[in-house]
């Protein structure tokens, strides 16, 4: 069998979490790296704004107003895209016309009072902070009757469609399985089925013993830039040990989690020198009363920028058509995120 190089050839990679392909065209790459071309954007440098509706004491849209918190502080979503009290019904037309009511819930998590930080300039406690109230949401959300899957989010950053600087993050509940982690629950549980054993863990092994797509990891946590990564940057963070949902983890793992998100986000900061817009978000087993073996507690970091703080990767045209496609591959972007220093450019 001829040599096939990952590195020169144009090829498609495999998604096994979702049974999707992404299209590498790494001979689109053969210039040198670059790396920060031009000037970050400004950032925000109040430690309090008394505008912004995060702030502790401001008031918010609809007249609530935030305590004087000192940690973290969770509050329903003031213009919430689920509401609990939707009555049920639905509509159908054939196969071809239907929809159904949806319940749920929405809620806004700021991570800290100080309006001008983020998690990568939070300090290793204070992200606890941020990991035991996901921990506390999840459990809490779970129980309720109506609840079968909960989605703790962040969206970071303005080219992210974040419309406030101050560190914060979201957490949707609602009563169907979204198809994203649908597709999950699926693979993951037909993999267990065959091999007893995790995807995740059995991907996690791998990864370990190639050490070509590891940015960093910790004694409870890896983050690879995946295999089938289809953003430039795109990052999975996985648990060694296979838990359903972060409130499994032990102490230990809490304390590993909020360093390696610690870590993480200082990278992917020095990457360009600038406050990394990014979506991230766990996935967790579904909340109803099945059983998930199989299903391993993860994070999907997908970040938009390709070259520099403000060139950015457009999911268009043959992506929205056809594939997804990227240039860069994973082992390389991968190598560029390990290289990078531990330390955060502005605390340097
Ligand atoms: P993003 O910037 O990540 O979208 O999150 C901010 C959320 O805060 C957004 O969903 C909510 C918006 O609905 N919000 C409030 O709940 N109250 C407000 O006073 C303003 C914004
Ligand atoms: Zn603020």
């Amino acid at each position: 069998m001829p040599h096939f190089d990952l590195a020169a050839l144009p090829h498609r990679r495999y998604n096994p979490l979702t049974q999707e392909w992404v299209l590498v065209s790494p001979h689109r790459t053969q210039r040198p790296w670059q790396g920060q071309v031009e000037a970050a954007p400004a950032e925000t440098s109040l430690a309090f704004d008394p505008h912004c509706y995060l702030c502790p004491g401001n008031s918010r849209a609809g007249g609530a107003r935030n305590p004087q918190y000192s940690g973290t502080f969770v509050f329903e979503n003031d213009f919430a895209a689920l509401r609990p009290d939707t009555p049920s019904g639905s509509i159908q037309e054939r196969e071809l016309l239907f929809a159904q009511s949806e319940a749920g819930q929405c809620r806004v998590i700021c991570f800290s009072p100080r309006h001008d930080l983020t998690l990568a300039r939070m300090s290793v406690d204070e992200i606890r902070l941020v990991v035991d109230t996901w921990c506390a949401q999840f459990s809490e959300l779970a129980a309720e009757p109506n609840v079968r899957a909960v989605h703790i989010f962040e969206n970071r950053g303005a080219m992210m469609g974040c419309s406030n600087p101050h560190p914060h993050g979201q957490i949707w509940a609602n009563e169907t399985v979204p198809d994203e982690l649908a597709r999950e629950v699926v693979t993951q549980r037909d993999y267990f089925q065959a091999h007893q054993s995790s995807l995740l863990e059995d991907y996690l092994k791998l990864e370990l013993e190639k050490q070509e797509r590891v940015v960093c990891s910790n004694e409870h946590f890896v983050v690879v830039v995946p295999f089938w990564a289809v953003w430039p940057y795109g990052t999975l963070l996985i648990s060694r040990r296979c838990v359903p949902s972060l409130p499994e983890l032990q102490q230990a793992e809490r304390q590993s989690l909020a360093q390696i998100l610690r870590q993480l986000t200082i990278r992917y900061d020095n990457l360009f020198q600038t406050s990394f817009p990014y979506t991230m978000g766990f996935h967790q087993r579904p909340t109803d009363d099945g059983s998930y073996p199989g299903f391993h507690l993860h994070a999907h970091y997908y970040p938009p920028l390709l070259r520099s703080a403000t060139i950015r990767k457009f999911m268009v045209g043959y992506e929205m058509l056809a594939m997804p496609q990227r240039d860069i591959t994973p082992e390389s972007a991968a190598n560029h995120l390990r290289d990078l220093p531990a330390t955060h450019y502005l605390e340097r």
